[in-house]
């Protein structure tokens, strides 16, 4: 599984004459990111200052990191490139096709049945291009970065937006769509608008029930889904220092929750103790060599305001523990006031279910916090009134975990120990009774609780918490249990007080671990074949899209105007479309199905303009595709937030979509429409969004003169033969339109290769 050490060094041998470089050109002390991001320009040595939240740049990553369920996608695309090898070290994880029912024992090699094909297809293609490949079973892919391969002032890509993890060991890591990893993969430059900096100040030092996860809790309250748009958010101060390392982890994880672009901790000792824990100490020795690069500069730390876009300061002494939702992962409200808020709105008080894992909280640290909560419960008579399901990191993290008690403890619980894998966190729970939609509350550890994601049903009402507050609170069964005050009637009929959990931030006898799950590629992948059968419904080789034909786009069906939220969750549903993740043409079958039609409020419901009837959005689209008519979508603010997936860019250019038209943007998702050749395009004017009728047809001109800051104009033909016209924005720069007129990103680096 070798962590590229030669790599690494490389990497820190430019590290310290880059980032002074940097200081000299910018001339001010410097913040973290800023040296991460500077010590990784494409171009090499740092010879201008580039300006935040403007100036697009090409960097060079030293990873990237693939889940199962896009690196399907990121490595057809990867094979029409004509590369032999992957350029920079580049692993796979399997992780996110496996159903969580019965427990691992049975559920893991059901997994391997049901989706054979497609590992098998991963560990192939892996093994061709020269990518480390992590089997079924063995992590949460940012678990198992974080365990293996991040590293103190390193950059990655990957292809899913929790990426962010490893910010946790000082990394910038940014979540990206399979077409920005094939470039990276085919040693082409990585380009990212110059972030903007949010800088967080920590005091002080987590105790009693608060954890690291109350942290981010707090900050996405603060700052809402959209506040980290465009941002690296920068944590420092005494109060990051007395964190864990993977307790960082979990703070940079969901910074993907407030659209950050990333987030990032300086080098401290609890990352030099992560690294040594990890079997990584050569790592560590070298990172200590250049230490002081490896964190803000202190100017920047003693006086943030001057050198941060945004500065927030918590103090973690007095931070309260907080539950995040419903369906929202920035709803914040302290657990002290849950009872009250719960009872005002209607939320279900009886939980049903808790559940600890995700790439969020499943860590050692974690385990052990929530195992010492479940221990108490057991020695002081109590039972969980609600369900109980424990999704393990890595392998590592569940070997580990098991020898030193913890998995028993939640077994003598009544837990279910689920596969170390993504499980419930992205509706591959198969629940049962979830079928009935019935209102219900269920309590987990995990980043995101956007309707429908963990079981499909629109009437779960999920909460997010630390570990140990899920299993308080599932032990409680009451979503309006506050450990801190409240007490319990155990089988005594006792009152019983919880104390505070207590756990070790990492194991006093060391991480163990029989077999970790890992396959390393071949030396020599060139005799390697990839099979993909053509009457696969799960595989299919991409057909590459049509270039643009060069004229303005006129008569445009508007498909769906899409009302309040629209998240990838709702362009391209998760749960049980996983598995046909590559296969465009038979996920495209979930597309846009869970947006609500602003006309009638309904979902997967819209006007065929055709036959002037009603119908889901994915077989409207096919009609309108098959009579050549190209069709528009219409969205709300933060459009396509949430994952990093491709397939909500790539299913409507598939079925031939023209133009996206929103009031914003999320950043992974805007990429990802650039990158396969499709328009996304913002109102000059948000209130113009009201003037989109049903009926409408649209045209939008300015296509011939497409250029960098100039907005093109939308027509709107209302049906009462009324016209109506006005700006709308763009953000493409010359590389973007290129993309856009060659019909995608890849028709440009296909020609390439084949030149
Ligand atoms: C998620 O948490 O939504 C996912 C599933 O991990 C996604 C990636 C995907 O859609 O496969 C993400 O966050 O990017
Ligand atoms: Fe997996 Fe959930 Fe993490 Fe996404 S957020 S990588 S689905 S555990």
């Amino acid at each position: 599984m070798a962590f590229d050490i030669d790599m690494i060094k490389k990497v820190y041998a430019n590290f310290g004459p880059r980032v002074d470089a940097a200081r000299k050109i910018v001339g001010r002390p410097l913040t973290l990111s800023e040296k991460i991001l500077y010590a990784h320009l494409w171009d090499g040595d740092p010879r201008k200052a580039f300006s935040r939240g403007t100036d697009y740049v090409d960097f060079a990553p030293d990873r990237v990191a693939m889940q199962d369920a896009t690196a399907q996608m990121a490595l057809l695309q990867f094979m029409q490139a004509g590369r032999p090898q992957v350029a920079v070290p580049s692993t796979v994880h399997c992780d996110h096709l496996i159903t969580a029912k019965e427990g691992a024992s049975v559920d893991l090699p059901h997994a391997r049945t049901e989706s054979a094909e497609v590992f098998d297809f991963l560990s192939s293609v892996s093994n061709k291009y020269g990518i480390g490949f992590w089997k079924p079973g063995a992590g949460i892919i940012h678990q198992v970065v974080l365990e293996n391969y991040a590293f103190p002032g390193g950059m990655m890509i990957g292809t899913d937006s929790h990426t962010v993890n490893a910010g946790g060991l000082g990394m910038v890591a940014i979540g990206v769509g399979g077409a920005d990893a094939c470039d990276v993969m085919a040693g082409l430059p990585w380009e990212l608008k110059f972030p903007k900096l949010i800088g967080v100040k920590l005091t002080g030092k987590l105790n009693g029930w608060t954890a690291a996860k109350d942290v981010i809790l707090k900050v996405a309250g603060i700052l809402t889904v959209k506040g980290g748009t465009g941002a690296i958010v920068e944590y420092f101060g005494d109060g990051a220092i007395n964190l864990s390392c993977t307790g960082k982890g979990t703070i940079c994880n969901m910074g993907a929750e407030i659209g950050a672009t990333t987030s990032t901790f300086g080098y401290d000792e609890s990352m030099e103790r992560y690294l040594r824990a990890t079997d990584r100490s050569e790592v560590a020795d070298e990172a200590n060599k250049i230490a002081a690069y490896l964190t803000g500069d202190s100017e920047v730390y003693a006086d943030p305001e001057k050198y941060f876009d945004q500065v927030i300061e918590i103090d973690l002494d007095t931070l309260e523990p907080y539950l995040n939702g419903p369906f929202t992962p920035d709803l914040a409200t302290p657990v002290s006031q849950m009872k009250v808020e719960a009872e005002k709105n209607g939320w279900p008080l009886k939980v049903e279910w808790g559940l600890i894992g995700s790439c969020t909280n499943s860590s050692y640290e974690d385990l052990s916090r929530a195992a010492s909560i479940a221990n108490q419960a057991i020695a002081k008579g109590l039972v969980t009134k609600a369900d109980f399901g424990i999704n393990p990191g890595s392998e590592q993290v569940r070997y580990t975990a098991d020898r030193d008690g913890f998995l028993k403890t939640f077994e003598d619980l009544n837990a279910t120990i689920f596969t170390n894998a993504c499980g419930p966190c992205i509706g591959m729970w198969d629940r049962t009774g979830s079928e009935k939609a019935e209102k219900n509350t269920i309590v987990h550890s995990f980043n995101r609780n956007f309707a429908k994601r963990a079981d499909g049903n629109p009437n779960t009402f999920a909460f997010v918490a630390s570990p140990e507050m899920v299993a308080a609170i599932t032990i409680a069964g009451d979503l309006g249990f506050n450990p801190l005050t409240d007490t319990l009637t155990n089988d005594k009929g006792e009152q019983i007080k919880l104390d505070p959990p207590t756990g070790d931030e990492l194991p006093t006898k060391g991480f163990a671990v029989e077999d970790a799950g890992y396959q390393a590629p071949a030396a020599d992948g060139s005799s390697v074949d990839v099979l993909v059968s053509p009457t696969s419904h799960r595989l299919q080789l991409l057909d590459p899209f049509t270039p643009w034909e060069g004229t303005d786009l006129k008569g445009l069906n508007l498909l769906i105007k899409a009302k309040g939220k629209c998240t990838t969750d709702h362009i391209s549903m998760a749960g049980p479309w996983l598995k046909f993740r590559g296969h465009l043409d038979n996920i495209s079958n979930n597309m846009l199905i869970g947006a609500v039609n602003y006309f009638n409020d309904k979902t997967d419901n819209v006007k065929n303009s055709l036959t002037g009837e009603y119908g889901p959005v994915p077989a409207t689209q096919r009609d309108y595709k098959a009579a050549s008519i190209g069709a528009i979508v219409v969205g709300d603010e933060n459009y396509g937030e949430g994952s990093s997936r491709e397939h909500a860019a790539m299913e409507p250019r598939h079925l031939g979509v023209r133009a996206v038209l929103v009031k914003s943007f999320a950043r992974i998702h805007e990429t990802n429409l650039k990158k396969q050749g499709m328009l996304g395009l913002t109102f000059a004017d948000k209130d113009d969004y009201d003037k989109i009728l049903e009926d409408d047809k649209i045209d939008i001109l300015g296509l011939t003169e497409f250029a960098p800051d100039k907005p093109l104009t939308l027509v709107l033909h209302h049906a009462d033969g009324s016209e109506e016209q006005f700006p709308v924005n763009h953000s493409y720069n010359a590389q973007q339109i290129d993309w856009f007129k060659a019909g995608g990103a890849l028709n440009i680096i296909r020609a390439e290769a084949a030149a």
